[in-house]
């Protein structure tokens, strides 16, 4: 009997000690340490014993029962073990390599200037007012004082909506002016910024573009508040204080006298060229960027909204929000600001 526990007791170390798993060393302990393992065959054949050997089989039995209990706890915590040895190979991150940081995206160059202009206008109290992108032929020119039979339409070259009578996408701003003028009693003193769109398409034209309008009508307006209110503006937008602006006659049928507005070059300060005589090529060497439109609001456009073009009177502009962009940024080719190309909008 005691040979036989001795077998026992060798066999089943050895078969734990080549066990690879939790569950070959739970089929272990079940064949030999079960309630009907082969320990326990042995237990119940000691009442076959003489009493004396009951008490020296049965002590054998009894510690080989507790040695081999202990083994297979010992197997289970080397099989642990080894599990963790095998995740801690495999899964290992070494803390001192560099960190990656992660994009995070901003605001577009046309947005966050667009957020300039109003922070602008807001300090000079010009509220902001707005209108749809797709307008009505009544507001985008009849109001303008630019009837159908008027050549004036050609200088908007302008897509009409199909199938919507008589419906365009707006080419400027202007009609928020009307929109808003129909709505409000004088004083005025109004922004309106957003899409406009028109059939063009070069080096600094695109189908779709931003402008900016501004209005301000009451009692006494003149050419100098405008051209107090524009200064202001472009010496703070291209963060110059010595800018200058200067008026070049020109047509808009809604507005009289009409002029385009100018302002002297942010590069080279009006002088057409740089340090050392290097050409300006911002402004072609010729000292003025072109920004856009004003004029004194035509009275025929304030009767339209029923205003008393005897007794009020108002100045308007309209500017190229993206081309204002372009000489802040110097940037040379209006779609580079429309394509989303992250090699580009990132540098801003
Ligand atoms: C107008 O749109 C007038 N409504 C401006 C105005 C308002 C005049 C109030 C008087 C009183 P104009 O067509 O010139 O004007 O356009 C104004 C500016 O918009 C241009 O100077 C130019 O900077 C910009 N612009 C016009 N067409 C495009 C285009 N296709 N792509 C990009 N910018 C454009």
């Amino acid at each position: 009997m005691k040979s036989k526990i001795e077998i026992l007791k060798s066999q089943a170390l050895a078969a734990l000690k080549a066990a690879k798993s939790d569950a070959e060393v739970r089929d272990l302990e079940v064949k030999y340490l079960g309630r009907n393992g082969l320990f326990n065959d042995i237990m119940k054949s000691l009442k076959d014993l003489s009493d004396e050997e009951k008490r020296t089989v049965g002590k054998l039995a009894n510690e080989t029962k507790t040695e081999l209990e202990a083994a297979v706890q010992k197997k289970y915590a080397e099989l642990e073990m080894y599990a963790f040895d095998v995740i801690a190979d495999k899964e290992w991150m070494d803390v001192t390599v560099p960190g990656k940081k992660p994009d995070v995206g901003h605001r577009h160059l046309i947005s966050k200037f667009i957020d300039d202009l109003e922070v602008v206008f807001g300090r000079m109290g010009f509220a902001v007012a707005e209108g749809p992108d797709i307008e009505t032929e009544h507001y985008n020119f009849d109001q303008l004082n630019m009837p159908a039979d008027h050549p004036s339409r050609d200088m908007q070259d302008t897509f009409w909506v199909k199938n919507l009578k008589r419906m365009v996408l707006r080419t400027h701003t202007s009609p928020v002016q009307i929109r808003h003028m129909e709505s409000h009693k004088p004083p005025v003193r109004v922004i309106s910024l957003g899409k406009t769109f028109r059939k063009d398409s070069d080096a600094t034209h695109s189908p779709m573009f931003h402008q900016i309008e501004g209005l301000m009508v009451d009692t006494d307006i003149s050419i100098a508040n405008l051209k107090a209110v524009l200064t202001h503006l472009l010496q703070q937008v291209f963060e110059d204080p010595s800018i200058k602006t200067r008026f070049r006659t020109s047509y808009f049928p809604f507005v009289e006298p009409g002029m385009e507005v100018d302002c002297t070059c942010p590069i080279c300060h009006g002088e057409g060229k740089l340090a050392d005589n290097v050409p300006c090529k911002l402004c072609k060497q010729c000292g003025w960027l072109e920004i856009g439109g004003a004029g004194m609001v035509h009275p025929k456009v304030l009767e339209n909204v029923g205003y008393d073009s005897k007794k009020y009177t108002g100045f308007a502009f309209g500017f190229g929000v993206d081309r204002m962009v372009m000489i802040r940024h110097r940037v040379n080719h209006l779609r580079l600001l429309f394509e989303n190309d992250l090699r580009f909008i990132d540098q801003f």
